[in-house]
């Protein structure tokens, strides 16, 4: 049997790292559907994150994206942040949304190019500096359309290159994680399109460069806990981007699709320690919110986020670990499954009401008044971001 204090205990301290940009518009290349009531700037945003966390208890932490979340001091961004209750966490940078970008970014095959590329991501370190954030996120759309297009190994070295320079600036306590992106908007090659690669360059970087597992960047039917366990034991694992996909890079609720996987996922979390805040892995959602309303639907991927953890964390051990020296089959996916099919639902609710929290953080939000109010007060014009 897990310990349930020991689970409560660790569903306590557990952070999930909520994106800004999950807070503005987003849509599709089709259509960008805008909601009333969304932020104007990124103060608006950390305003709306700061009620996820309210309804939650779990979710301080609130990653930017430079340049939608530009503003001239960063410092005064994170004292705001701070002042209601929230952290600024990992910085994205943005080399994918320049003209200069179109045929690669830290890649690109001329150097002009690429100075300007390592140039943002410099900047980004600086803004960590300001704002006290561990991570740079680093995901390159850098990539070929056709074979013969450009040189892959030169490819390679002039990412190696650009990654060492930034590595090179960063501070002791500083970070990159490297995201990797199976295809898109690159379609023949993509110069970090899988955890190998990105593993291999943080490898060569050195201890403060670690592999970033976006859920949704895999190909179909890719064993994602499997990725998640050979990084654990390399201590590479920097951490999740969560989300949910059907398709492609669908960026929907993590949780929502294959809530099992997400299960499978934190199961290996679990068991190799990943939970353990020294650890630093990274519990980040990233996601769109086109068509659902933006800070519920937030709010309910950090409770499917915390029903999986508590599920992985019910697993009892010492009899899987029993029934795997004994080569007992069957015994050992029962007593994963026993754990899965647990419904964590109550102890949850009982753990939100132990900590003075709403035991349904969706219909405390709703309760809350907030939709209504920035409804009413929010008016003219929405930030930049994906729908920009
Ligand atoms: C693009 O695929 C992407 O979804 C990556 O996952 C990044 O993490 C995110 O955008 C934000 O830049
Ligand atoms: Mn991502
Ligand atoms: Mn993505």
């Amino acid at each position: 049997m897990a310990d349930l204090a020991a689970v409560k205990a660790a569903l306590t301290s557990q952070v999930i790292e909520t994106p800004s940009w999950g807070y503005g518009n987003s849509g599709t290349r089709f259509k960008v559907f805008s909601q009333a009531g969304v932020p104007r700037d990124p103060y608006e945003k950390l305003d709306d994150a700061a009620q996820v966390h309210a309804a939650t208890g779990v979710a301080p932490k609130v990653a930017l994206h430079i340049p939608w979340d530009r503003v001239d001091d960063y410092a005064a961004l994170a004292r705001y942040a701070r002042d209601r209750g929230l952290v600024l966490g990992a910085i994205n940078a943005n080399v994918f949304q320049d003209d200069d970008f179109k045929l690669g970014s830290v890649t690109h095959p001329d150097p002009g190019v690429r100075r300007k590329a390592v140039g943002h991501l410099l900047e980004c370190v600086d803004i960590m500096d300001a704002t006290g954030s561990r991570d740079l996120k680093l995901w390159f759309s850098d990539g070929t359309n056709y074979p013969g297009q450009d040189d892959i190994t030169a490819r390679q070295d002039r990412l190696a290159e650009a990654l060492g320079e930034v590595y090179a600036r960063l501070g002791d306590d500083q970070r990159i994680l490297l995201e990797y992106k199976l295809f898109e908007p690159a379609f023949y090659t993509t110069d970090v399109p899988d955890w190998g690669t990105s593993y291999a360059h943080c490898l060569r970087l050195g201890p403060r460069a670690q592999v970033v597992v976006d859920t949704g960047h895999h190909a179909p039917g890719t064993n994602i806990e499997f990725i998640v366990a050979f990084l654990l034991r390399e201590g590479k694992l920097g951490g999740f981007d969560f989300n949910s996909r059907f398709y492609a890079d669908d960026d929907l609720m993590v949780g929502a699709a294959d809530p099992f996987q997400l299960f499978r996922i934190l199961h290996e979390v679990a068991k190799n320690g990943g939970f353990d805040p020294a650890t630093g892995v990274a519990f980040m959602l990233d996601q769109c919110h086109n068509i659902e309303a933006k800070i519920p639907a937030v709010i309910r991927s950090v409770m499917n986020v915390q029903e999986a953890t508590a599920k992985a964390l019910l697993v009892d051990l010492d009899a899987l670990r029993a029934a795997q020296r004994d080569g007992d089959v069957l015994t050992a996916n029962a007593v994963l499954m026993d754990a899965y099919n647990t419904d964590v639902r109550p102890l949850l609710a009982e753990l939100r009401g132990e900590l003075g929290l709403p035991a349904d953080p969706v219909a405390g939000y709703r309760a809350s008044g907030w939709q209504e109010r920035i409804v009413a007060e929010r008016v003219g014009g929405s930030q930049a971001g994906w729908g920009a």
